[in-house]
């Protein structure tokens, strides 16, 4: 056995002085968690140079033992997120419907977070399942945090808070296997369904685009549950929260998805990070909808349920501010982790509506932060604290961070007349909402209806939305493995929409053998209401996409400094690939570098995508599998392709003549090719088949 010499460790000599406090002072001596500056980051104390480690190595002890419990519990739901430091700035006084100071001034501008989030997988899945996602935002007002928590579809699965945590468990991971992650598409999931109704209008959102969304910036949000404003005069009328993105709404469709999170499973969570970084703030405008009692009393659904929207086209969406997120977390787990949205967390002039999943979720929040966060002291957390002053009697508690001063820690008392006292001028005031009733378990009658709206959803959206609708309701129950559990979804399917019904029964094989369901409220016509489409609602733009351009040895490095700078001036990004990262050779011999290696950059990472190439450049691309699926890829995806100096391979890929493929022979045809893109997907380009 050889027997290795080690080095004995020379003590780094600290002269205890001047230099070395300025030093420590600055953060750049590395010292353990009591401030004792460390000689030695690379070795344990041991019993000589091969010996055995020493119990005495308080400082080794000291690091393991923090990092053994560097992990808190995962959020149950919404554990995958990404947030983002912005500020909230109102376009006008809102001070007629809420005395809400945020909202009271255009130039009040309050300071936000917000975290958005997919709700199924665990914090390490991928940033692209077919999920609803989170849009949490807490505001630091004045006169407290105000936690808007919404999702990005505007209904939900249930009604009553009590069947919350069955559907969760039903949507996770399945019991006994621990499978599928992050994925509704499994047999516990559509039996719970296939067994609540209620939760058919969401379904059909879920199965919609608005699940796959292209980034966390280009999605709508929605609060969801119907709440309240109240002003100064103690008056109160219904509202439902909106967010708009100032980019317009985008999705990806789902062999992307796919195919996306294997490439860069950080999708999301990097297009948010990288366009903060770059100083493209990501912007989100709110909208109230606010209806007073009387227009709720004439809608034919009860604005408690949270399972129904309230058509535009009915109560108009009034904007009243914008969010500019502008500032990425300075570190992931103090701020993106620890933050702890409540429902219950309101201002005076917002209060709650006696939506039954409402009042549900005002207990589950601050109850799921004592586990999560370990103390009721998380709200001094500096992510979670308010930037107002807050001051009352509560005390002491695991992890409490504060050090209150004075005798006084009850009140009413004497001793410290200046301490805090309640203030019935600028305290928040639950608006005198009348009660009266027996105490019952049941469910309104007027929360029966669980198809009118899913149909309304459905002939409401454009054809391809529904198309996607169809096909992704396939490929869930596709995945089920009990047929029963089919048949009862496609019972449900007739009811909503006939055709629908029969095309996902005939998708499955299962023609005619739908289950007879008898609904506890026959469906009714609703008028439709084309603001619930995604796509043609929003002006055709380019701001804020990533244009791939792939380059090849011989390419016209003219044209492509000409296209990048035309994609930079619509607010686009172009990214530059070539087959090797260290770059490639244009057609004077200049070698112009790559951002990314073509092997990790597949089309479906960009909203459209160029090939440009010498004859050499061609030749080669055309021999090279990556660069065959690349174009195949944008053209199955329905992008807009832009090539130049590649006949070979737009043969060989079939791209050649088809709707939305421009040859770019010259900078003139640079436009025509932008004006593609900039409408997003080519929806009559007609697949080579
Ligand atoms: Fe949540 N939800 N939820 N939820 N929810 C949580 O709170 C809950 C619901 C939403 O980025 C949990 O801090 C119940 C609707 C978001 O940190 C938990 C019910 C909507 C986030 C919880 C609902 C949401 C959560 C888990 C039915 C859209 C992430 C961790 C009554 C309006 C916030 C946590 C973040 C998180 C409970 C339904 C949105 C367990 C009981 C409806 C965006 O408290």
């Amino acid at each position: 056995m050889s027997k290795k010499t080690s080095t004995p460790n020379t003590p780094a000599v600290t002269d205890g002085g001047e230099t070395h406090q300025q030093a420590q002072r600055d953060g750049t001596v590395l010292t353990t968690n009591q401030g004792l500056p460390i000689s030695d980051n690379q070795n344990s104390l041991k019993a000589g140079g091969r010996g055995p480690t020493l119990l005495e190595d308080f400082i080794l002890r000291e690091k393991i033992t923090h990092f053994d419990h560097e992990r808190i519990p995962e959020r149950i739901v919404h554990a995958r997120g990404s947030a983002a430091h912005g500020y909230f700035q109102p376009y006008k006084s809102m001070k007629h419907v809420t005395r809400a100071g945020f909202l009271s001034a255009p130039n009040v501008k309050t300071p936000v977070f917000a975290r958005f989030s997919t709700v199924a997988g665990g914090a390490g899945s991928m940033d692209l399942p077919r999920d609803v996602r989170g849009f949490a935002v807490k505001f630091y007002t004045q006169e407290g945090n105000f936690d808007l928590v919404g999702n990005n579809i505007p209904v939900f699965f249930i009604q009553d808070a009590i069947k919350f945590p069955d559907l969760i468990h039903a949507v996770k991971m399945e019991a006994d296997r621990g499978y599928p992650q992050a994925a509704s598409a499994h047999d516990t999931f559509w039996d719970f369904i296939s067994l609540m109704p209620e939760s058919l209008h969401m379904i059909m959102w879920v199965m919609s685009d608005r699940a796959l969304p292209r980034s966390l910036r280009m999605m709508e949000g929605f609060g969801v549950n119907t709440f309240r404003l109240v002003n100064a005069a103690g008056e109160f009328r219904f509202v439902k929260f909106h967010w708009r993105p100032v980019l317009g709404t985008a999705s990806v469709l789902w062999d992307e998805a796919v195919k996306i999170s294997g490439a860069d499973p950080d999708f999301h969570r990097r297009d948010l990070y990288e366009a903060i970084a770059s100083g493209n703030f990501p912007e989100f405008e709110l909208g109230f909808q606010i209806i007073d009692q009387e227009t709720a009393d004439k809608l034919p659904f009860d604005v408690l349920d949270a399972t129904k929207v309230i058509p535009e086209e009915l109560v108009p969406i009034e904007m009243v501010g914008k969010m500019v997120l502008d500032r990425n977390p300075d570190n992931f787990f103090a701020e993106t982790e620890q933050v702890a949205f409540c429902p219950s967390h309101v201002v005076p002039g917002i209060d709650f509506s006696e939506d039954p999943l409402l009042q549900g979720r005002l207990f589950s929040y601050l109850d799921t932060q004592l586990s999560r966060l370990g103390s009721p002291n998380f709200h001094e957390l500096p992510i979670n604290r308010p930037q107002c002053p807050f001051a009352n009697m509560q005390r002491d508690g695991h992890m409490q961070m504060l050090v209150p001063k004075g005798r006084a820690n009850y009140e009413p008392n004497s001793i410290e007349p200046k301490g805090p006292r309640e203030s019935p001028a600028a305290g928040f005031h639950t608006a005198p909402v009348p009660v009266e009733g027996a105490k019952v378990r049941l469910r309104a009658a007027s929360f029966n209806d669980h198809y009118s709206q899913a149909r309304m959803f459905y002939r409401s959206v454009t054809p391809q939305e529904q198309q996607h609708i169809g096909e992704a309701i396939t490929f869930e129950l596709s995945k089920v493995e009990m047929p029963e559990i089919r048949r009862k979804i496609l019972g449900h399917l007739h009811l909503i929409d006939e055709k629908l019904g029969a095309l996902v029964a005939d998708e499955l094989g299962m023609a005619g053998e739908a289950e007879t369901i008898t609904p506890a409220a026959p469906p009714v016509e609703l008028e439709p209401s084309p603001a619930l489409r995604l796509y043609g609602k929003y002006e055709p733009t380019l701001k804020g996409r990533k244009i791939g351009i792939l380059i090849a040895p011989g390419f016209d490095g003219k044209l492509m400094s000409t296209l990048t700078a035309a994609i930079g001036n619509e607010g686009a990004k172009a990214a530059i690939i070539a087959p090797k990262v260290g770059g490639a050779t244009d057609s004077t011999g200049t070698k112009h570098a790559a951002e990314m290696a073509l092997s990790g950059s597949p089309s479906v990472l960009f909203d459209a995508v160029v090939v440009l190439a010498g004859a050499d450049g061609d030749k080669a691309l055309t021999a090279n599998p990556d660069a065959v699926s690349f174009l195949m890829d944008a053209c199955r995806h329905l992008k807009a392709i832009g090539v130049a100096g590649v006949p070979t391979l737009s043969e060989r890929t079939h791209i050649t003549g088809l709707a939305g493929v421009s040859e770019l022979a010259a900078s003139k045809d640079i436009a025509g090719f932008l004006d593609i893109a900039r409408n997003g997907r080519v929806w009559n380009r007609k697949l080579p088949t």
